[in-house]
């Protein structure tokens, strides 16, 4: 009997980690910052926002601005000073997103998109639309990277947890292997978090970097599994939800 050929699962637990060898033709990078990046633009389109143009600097942002867009934009937790909004889930409501498109620019998520744009595949993840995007990885059966966003290079938690749940579900398909120790790594530190992801993520420091800007109102909700069934792909530097049509809304 001949084996299945297997896609592969790898983690770059930080951007530093990110091998641009792993990202070509055959890989889909999924970019991971629960906290908050990947969890807002989850949000934006379930509330029908109509695409979300990431830029990695504020010059960029500001230079739509000009133009006449929307920005939602932050630089360490706090919303940039000609921005509309800032970069909490709860910003992005149908009454300001419905039908638009967004111009986005965070500390550590939209870098982390920026660094993976050259991939061919670059998708959205998060708790909240856990479902829907392992469905759509395995629709389209190739291997995965996930690339957490973490904190200016550093290691974190909450992507890092998040990592272990989408390789969890992804190996209940025979389709996908683990290659790489980081995806075991990943997978063991869900498994510790996941009876009590919220007391879990009481170790995170982004959680505390929050708390003490008032920001942290998005815990709950961005630590909820499945509340939506967006897949946003980002395609020639734009992202657009692959999953949904934001016009029936
Ligand atoms: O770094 C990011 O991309 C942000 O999600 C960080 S913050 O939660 O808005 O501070």
């Amino acid at each position: 009997m001949t084996d299945l050929k297997k896609n592969t699962i790898e983690v770059c637990f930080s951007p530093k980690l990110f091998p641009d060898r792993l990202t070509k033709e055959n890989y889909i990078v999924v970019i991971v910052d629960i906290l908050r990046a990947t969890t807002s633009i989850c949000t934006a389109f379930k509330n029908g926002v109509k695409a979300i143009i990431p830029v990695a600097t504020i010059e960029e942002a500001y230079e739509y601005k000009k133009k006449g867009y929307i920005i939602a934009s932050e630089r360490d937790g706090k919303v940039t000073d000609f921005a509309d909004f800032g970069n909490s889930a709860f910003n992005f409501t149908v009454e300001r997103v419905k039908g638009k498109t967004i111009i986005y620019s965070t500390t550590n998520g939209t870098q982390a998109i920026e660094m993976a744009k050259s991939a061919k595949n670059v998708v959205i993840g998060s708790f909240i639309n856990l479902k829907s995007l392992t469905e759509w990885l395995v629709k389209h059966n190739k291997n995965v990277v996930i690339l957490c966003a973490g904190w200016k290079n550093k290691f974190n938690l909450e992507d890092s947890i998040f990592a272990g749940v989408l390789v969890e579900n992804l190996l209940k398909y025979p389709i996908f292997k683990i290659n790489c120790d980081s995806a075991s790594a990943a997978l063991d530190l869900w498994k510790l978090a996941k009876t009590d992801l919220l007391g879990f993520i009481e170790k995170a420091a982004h959680r505390h970097r929050l708390k003490k800007l008032g920001l942290d109102d998005v815990l709950e909700y961005s630590f909820t599994l499945n509340t939506s069934d967006v897949v946003p792909v980002l395609d020639d530097k734009i992202i657009k939800d692959v999953n949904n049509n934001s016009e029936n809304l």
